[in-house]
């Protein structure tokens, strides 16, 4: 097995297997624009490919299915057996009748049924086993799409240390469509599970973040999102084309040969040409209403233009499709009736898949090519036409709602939804002066030839090596020998003095208003036991916490507690209580909090004895965004001349006196005895206090992967509790 070997992972395989009349298996490879790309990045290593063969596995017996593996693997290729029951309910079902149209904000047209849900997790499993099987430490694993949402997640929690990418090839719709998923959050999770995720857009990539913060609560930044243990990356590959190929297309003579056959309705005639597939967010039904009334806005194009609209079959199975198929055919009927004479018929449609090279002859004959998804994620056609007319004129009529149109501003855009504006395009296009065409083609043909199908993929496993490299490189990360030298410390002192924040080091942090009941596991409660019985030990919880909470969670007698950061101090057996009087300004704070806590939904206000807390987990970020700012600037006015600090942290405002915090109990501490041996380990902004006063050779250790004073880092709550019960 070589060392780097990259993985591709698609529902489809790029072979499709089928069983002729006789019984005798068929394999058809097919050229798509993805085992382009990707036969660019892996030439110079072993790769496979990961999918299903296109046949449902009752149509295979035993004998069937390892010949069709032994085929396949000569290709490079993997099998994953579906049974006809997960094509109905996995494919047609949760992918093309769920996530499909709902990513294409046909939120009417989504189906939720259980299920599919159920199907599609189970066929999710069967690929990630499979890619477990073949995967090794270094290998790189490329998952695509929306049919395979839940994979880097499954393939992590199995510990699988790949490399993992995933690209999605259609639209991540808006946080308001993407809410109504049922499954919102085990998808979220399943993409989350991924090192890099990939879109064609950047307003796919704010989508995402979007839901990210607004669904699962994360902190994102610059398309960085960060998770407790790694950061996973979110960015925008546009996908592009094999150009060169699409742009010699004129000179090919078989093409050159289908041209001619062609010119029958060429000669005296401009052609429009459509292409897609037979889908509902392609929008031919609306484009046949617009070129239905440029033709009576525009009399003149009578017998002049031609449409010639090309849709292949697709996913008749499913019933929004067939549906479709009757209304493309109910409308052109209704076209062609009203405006045909004897020799001259304004629409000419193919229901049929064409090979490649039919399809580049009809772009290269071409005057105008007409590209009016109501939604598509990139949109390939309008490259292909481009490519094809290249040093040539053409014009093309784009879609504002294809994410290709912000690669292709010299396009006529257009809003698809506007019959009367895509009408006027049309005309537009047919009266373009060549000299402009060929202006405006050279500038988008420039970009297209420069970020071409190899370039996308090569760019995206570029960034893939560097997103894992970014977050295993992390400088404080605790190594082994750090460990050994802190347990070595550990055994030859006598006086040890180990302080332990509680939230996000003992108990992971739970996004729910429950957080407050998030009581300590029972093998934290013996570990720390463990410990505080050591004589050699003076161990303290040191908390933001109430006093009344952290009891009820430890009643170790000679646990020491710190609540309130400092407010509370309970060692030596009794509570003692900070000087500090917080009556002064408790007053004027509170009525401030009260009316932003009535003026924004989801806020909520903690008073402790010392501090008052204004929560903002549950409050829509681009509100909480606002509100915290104006917060925090009337807190600071109501209280200006008062000893009390204002500060920003893990969702939350907090306002407590100013010389109240981690950092003064631990100075306090650092006097009191001459300790041999020191341990703090803490999470968040407040344990910053603690670190900044520590001695050097004091073994601080932050929790998670933010910038901290601590000279040591730990992914997460799992590896605290494995170091403390290492501890003897
Ligand atoms: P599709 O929805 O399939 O892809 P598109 O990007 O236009 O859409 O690709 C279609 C491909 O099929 C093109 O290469 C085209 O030439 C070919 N094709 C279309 N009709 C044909 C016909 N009748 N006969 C033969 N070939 C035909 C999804 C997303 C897109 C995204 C791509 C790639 O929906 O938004 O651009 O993946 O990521």
């Amino acid at each position: 097995m070589a060392e780097n070997k990259l993985i591709i992972v698609s529902t489809r395989l790029p072979v499709k297997v089928s069983k002729n009349e006789n019984g005798k298996l068929e394999f058809h490879q097919s050229d798509g624009g993805l085992a382009t790309g990707v036969s660019a990045v892996n030439k110079s290593r072993d790769s496979v490919w990961i999918g299903w063969p296109g046949i449902a596995s009752e149509e295979l017996t035993k004998k069937d299915k390892t010949e069709v593996e032994k085929e396949l693997e000569k290709r490079g290729c993997y099998p994953v057996f579906l049974t006809q029951n997960q094509i109905d309910n996995y494919y047609s079902g949760y992918c093309n009748a769920t996530i499909w149209p709902l990513f294409h904000y046909f939120s009417n047209m989504t189906m939720y049924e259980h299920e599919y849900w159920k199907s599609y997790k189970e066929a999710n499993t069967q690929f990630a086993k499979i890619i477990k099987k073949l995967s090794n430490d270094n290998s790189q694993v490329w998952v695509h799409d929306y049919q395979l949402m839940l994979v880097p997640k499954m393939l992590r929690e199995w510990n699988v240390k790949s490399q993992i990418g995933y690209f999605l090839h259609i639209p991540f719709p808006s946080f308001e469509l993407f809410r109504l998923l049922p499954e919102r959050r085990e998808i979220l999770q399943g993409l989350l599970g991924a090192d890099l995720i990939g879109f064609h857009t950047y307003d796919y990539v704010r989508h995402f973040l979007s839901s990210v913060s607004r669904i699962e609560g994360l902190e994102t930044n610059l398309g960085s999102i960060y998770l407790r243990d790694r950061v996973v990356k979110a960015d925008a590959f546009p996908i592009g084309i094999d150009y060169k190929k699409f742009a010699k297309s004129s000179k090919v003579r078989s093409i050159k040969k289908q041209v001619h056959s062609f010119k029958l309705f060429k000669d005296k005639t401009k052609v429009i040409l459509a292409v897609d597939r037979a889908d509902y967010s392609k929008g031919i039904p609306a484009r046949l209403d617009a070129y239905e009334a440029f033709l009576r806005k525009y009399p003149e194009y009578k017998e002049k233009v031609v449409m010639v609209l090309l849709a292949s079959p697709s996913r008749g199975d499913v019933q929004a499709y067939q549906d479709l198929q009757e209304e493309i055919a109910q409308k052109i009927g209704k076209i062609n009736g009203e405006f045909s004479t004897v020799d001259w018929s304004p629409i000419t449609y193919f229901h049929k898949s064409l090979p490649q090279s039919e399809v580049a002859a009809l772009y290269t004959m071409a005057d105008v090519m007409l590209v009016t998804p109501l939604r598509d994620g990139m949109n390939l056609v309008a490259k292909e036409f481009i490519a094809t007319k290249h040093k040539k004129g053409g014009a093309i009529v784009l879609s504002e709602m294809a994410g290709v149109a912000t690669e292709l501003p010299e396009s006529i855009l257009v809003n698809p939804n506007n019959t009367e504006m895509v009408a006027d395009g049309i005309r537009d296009a047919l009266e373009m002066p060549e000299r402009e065409q060929k202006e405006r083609m050279r500038a988008m043909q420039e970009r297209i030839s420069t970020y071409t199908i190899h370039r996308w993929a090569e760019d995206f496993m570029h960034e893939l090596e560097r997103t894992k490299e970014r977050s295993a490189n992390h400088p404080k990360l605790m190594k082994k020998s750090d460990t050994k030298s802190l347990k070595k410390d550990y055994d030859a002192a006598s006086k040890r003095l180990i302080l332990l924040d509680y939230d996000g080091v003992l108990k992971s942090f739970v996004n729910s208003p429950k957080k407050a009941l998030a009581r300590p596991s029972g093998k934290v409660k013996r570990i720390i036991k463990k410990m505080t019985d050591d004589p050699k030990n003076h161990v303290m919880i040191i908390s933001g916490r109430p006093k009344n909470v952290l009891e009820s969670y430890f009643e170790n007698k000679g646990l020491g507690l710190v609540a309130e950061h400092g407010g509370w101090i309970f060692d030596a057996g009794s509570w003692v209580k900070h000087s500090v009087n917080a009556k002064k300004w408790k007053k004027p704070a509170l009525s401030v909090l009260r009316e932003f806590v009535e003026r924004t939904p989801g806020a909520n206000l903690e008073e402790k004895d010392f501090s008052l807390v204004w929560h903002f987990r549950n409050v829509s970020p681009d509100l909480a965004f606002v509100r915290k700012e104006e917060l925090k600037m009337e807190l600071r006015n109501a209280l200006e001349g008062v000893d009390v600090e204002v500060f920003e942290g893990n969702k939350i405002i907090e306002v407590k006196p100013r010389n109240m915090h981690k950092g003064a109990i631990v100075s306090d501490l650092m006097t009191q005895e001459k300790w041999d041996f020191i341990m703090a380990i803490g999470d968040d902004y407040t344990d910053e206090d603690m670190f900044r006063v520590l001695p050097e050779r004091a073994y601080s250790i932050h929790v998670g992967r933010e910038e901290t004073l601590a000279r040591f880092t730990l992914e997460d709550v799992s590896s605290v509790i494995e170091l403390l019960n290492s501890l003897k």
